[in-house]
């Protein structure tokens, strides 16, 4: 069976928790990370020596990358479907996977971290300076959704599952919002998917 090391609030973790559940692909988590340790151990940096969740052993292949495990079990399990066929199609939706990664992931850390998990660690400034990069973010998604119901058009996909964790954290961290009715609508959308209730939890932590 799939394995997945990973602790369930993690948003790496959460976005290929998100995609086993939505392929129907039965896996075994095994709890790592933070309070639960197991990454700091030999036998966990054997298989990534980042020491960083999510890892994910599919009988005997060994991966880590929380996209890269996304883009894989959708070209393993979804092709056509979560994972499009065509080149500029896919393209078109992988984009949106490197720009969570580069942009809107760092981006949300600052709330989750500084308003939710070590507040005493953060300065007022450092807190307003990321609250700003998220609303740069949030203005990016909100025209995305302008036109489409999810990032591929009328079909949830991959770029959907990765763009999730951060935007549950971004909408639900106890922070004044612009209004970004698009974005909202998408999430509200893609929150009455079984995976990503099931997935997506309240209070972050
Ligand atoms: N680029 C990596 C980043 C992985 C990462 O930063 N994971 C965090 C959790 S979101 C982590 O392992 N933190 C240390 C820990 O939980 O002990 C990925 O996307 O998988």
């Amino acid at each position: 069976m799939m394995k997945l090391w990973g602790r369930a609030n993690s948003t790496n973790v959460q976005k290929v928790m998100l995609c086993l559940h939505e392929l129907n692909v039965p896996f075994e988590r095994i709890e790592a990370g933070m309070a639960f340790g197991v990454v700091g151990t030999p036998g966990y940096q054997a298989m990534n020596p980042n020491a960083l969740v999510p890892t994910i052993d599919d009988d005997g292949f060994v991966l880590w990358e929380s996209n890269v495990i996304v883009r894989y079990l959708c070209a393993k399990f979804a092709k056509g479907t979560y994972w499009p066929e065509d080149v500029a199609a896919r393209a078109d939706v992988e984009r949106w996977m490197d720009w969570q990664q580069t942009v809107f992931g760092p981006a949300v850390r600052v709330p989750l971290w500084g308003m939710v998990r070590t507040p005493d660690k953060f300065t007022a400034e450092q807190i307003t300076a990321g609250v700003q990069a998220c609303e740069a973010s949030a203005a990016i998604l909100d025209a995305l959704f302008s036109d489409r119901d999810f990032v591929g058009g009328k079909q949830f996909g991959m770029a959907d599952i990765v763009l999730l964790p951060a935007a549950h954290i971004w909408l639900n961290v106890p922070v004044a919002r612009q209004p970004r009715p698009h974005f909202e609508a998408w999430y509200a959308r893609a929150a009455k998917r079984p995976a990503v209730s099931q997935v997506l939890k309240l209070p972050i932590t």
